[in-house]
């Protein structure tokens, strides 16, 4: 007989071992209030609020700001992790020569856009102070007719607006550790941030300029101190790559390059060079300090892979997680990000006995290609010890390897593109930690 498809989910229908629940609870209304409400009242009591009358009920507000704030309350609450290159910073693979690196506090936050101003920031040289009036992109090379623009050209130029991650390929080089430390979720999966971009194609402006039989690759470069270059294959360019000019609807924030970067969709964020200055057509690889010397995957066997662009399929749980504990046992949702550098993510798994039984999560809608993808299911804790993993697969049959599958392939040499399943191991006392499982 099948199910009527109106009648509430059975809250006690399990759909894994340790108390997975079906994906499609939380949409009913009715069930899923119940539970939640159930939840909140165990954790905080019966306590009736706002009896009394509240200064905001009572007096007119304050004005306006030409530029908006968050709440005061969120601003302790909420930030980007700074390393300090005074600490001892073993948790964070980057440059530790300026102060200028920042990671998004995923555990914070919901929804896959990232804010600007949490936005992860990895930056070799420090954040230019650049005048828009005086900054331009020249595309020259192996080109019939070498074009130099501004802001403002670039802005009068057809422009696409998409929703991309940016990942750094040092995100969660962390986990390539012996052993586990009890980071927080921005110190190991902090290097990735979505966005809405809205910028010019490169394809758009290389066929304007006219580009010569025989072009391989074109040479990115920033107008930061060190002049960070990268080689990107020419095909890959005309593909997808973009002159982005704005940042979730306004102009970047320094940080992300202002006034414009490269966006190259999918491959390592270090291609995606920020106050872009130069974009060079050749045929060769320029073999630059950052596609030498760093940014390439040291094997087992001691020598290096080179251009080794594309991120793979990556999952994180971003709540619960070691920013909080669990108060009571009851209904909780576990939630977290899902991506691919190739297109979609096509499915997430989640399993609370430490991958033994995994069970599916629920995709929230539109999933957008080589962006994040946020993904729930909900989970009746019942007090016991549980294990809390995801398991992302993307469109292309690509499924996230477990931690030993990763290792068993890369060897313990490396420090680049780390994607392996991420545990979260949790306590009888609702106490949440980092583990290896
Ligand atoms: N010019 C320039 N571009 C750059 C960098 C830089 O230091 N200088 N850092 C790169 C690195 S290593 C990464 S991971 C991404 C990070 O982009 P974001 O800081 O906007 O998050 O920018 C890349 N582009
Ligand atoms: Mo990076």
């Amino acid at each position: 007989m099948s199910k009527n498809k109106n009648l509430p989910i059975d809250a006690t229908e399990h759909v894994a071992s340790g108390g997975l629940l079906n994906r499609r609870l939380f949409l009913n209304t009715a069930i899923a209030t119940t539970a939640a409400l159930a939840t909140t009242r165990a954790a905080y009591g019966q306590e009736v609020v706002g009896e009394g009358q509240e200064d905001w009920t009572l007096y007119p507000g304050s004005d306006a700001l030409e530029y908006g704030e968050r709440s005061r309350f969120e601003v302790e609450r909420v930030k980007k992790f700074v390393p300090k290159v005074t600490e001892a910073n073993e948790d964070y693979y980057a440059l530790r020569t300026t102060n200028a690196n920042s990671l998004t506090p995923h555990q914070h936050l919901t929804g896959t856009i990232t804010p600007g101003g949490l936005h992860f920031s990895v930056t070799h040289h420090g954040i230019p102070d650049i005048d828009p009036d005086q900054h331009a992109v020249v595309i020259h090379g192996m080109v019939k007719q070498p074009i130099k623009l501004d802001i403002n050209a670039l802005e009068n130029c057809p422009t696409v607006t998409r929703e991309h991650f940016i990942e750094c390929s040092g995100n969660s080089g962390a986990l390539w550790s012996e052993t586990a430390r009890n980071i927080t979720l921005d110190r190991s999966h902090g290097l990735v941030s979505g966005s809405q971009w809205t910028g010019v194609l490169l394809s758009t402006l290389l066929d304007e300029c006219g580009v010569s039989p025989g072009a391989k690759w074109i040479v990115a470069e920033g107008a930061d101190s060190g002049s960070l270059s990268r080689s990107i294959p020419f095909e890959k360019a005309m593909k997808d790559c973009m002159i982005a000019i704005a940042q979730n609807g306004e102009r970047l924030m320094p940080n992300q390059g202002y006034p414009f970067r490269l966006l190259n969709p999918g491959y390592e964020g270090n291609t995606s060079i920020k106050w872009l200055r130069s974009i060079y057509v050749t045929d060769r690889p320029v073999m630059s300090r950052f596609e030498t010397s760093r940014y390439t995957d040291r094997m087992p066997d001691g020598k290096s892979l080179q251009f080794s662009l594309e991120i793979d399929v990556k999952s994180m749980i971003t709540r619960p997680s070691n920013a909080m504990s669990l108060p009571k046992h009851g209904v909780y949702e576990i939630t977290g990000l899902a991506w691919s550098g190739r297109g979609k993510v096509s499915r997430v798994e989640v399993s609370v006995d430490g991958g033994t039984t995994w069970a599916d999560a629920a995709l929230e809608g539109p999933v957008h290609d080589i962006m994040l993808t946020r993904f729930r299911i909900p989970w009746m804790w019942d007090g016991g010890t549980a294990i809390l993993q995801s398991r992302a697969t993307d469109e292309f049959g690509r499924v996230q390897p477990t931690r030993t599958e990763m290792i068993a392939r890369r060897g313990r040499n490396a420090s680049y593109h780390f994607h392996a399943i991420h545990s979260w191991g949790v306590a009888t006392n609702g106490e949440i930690t980092h583990v290896y499982a």
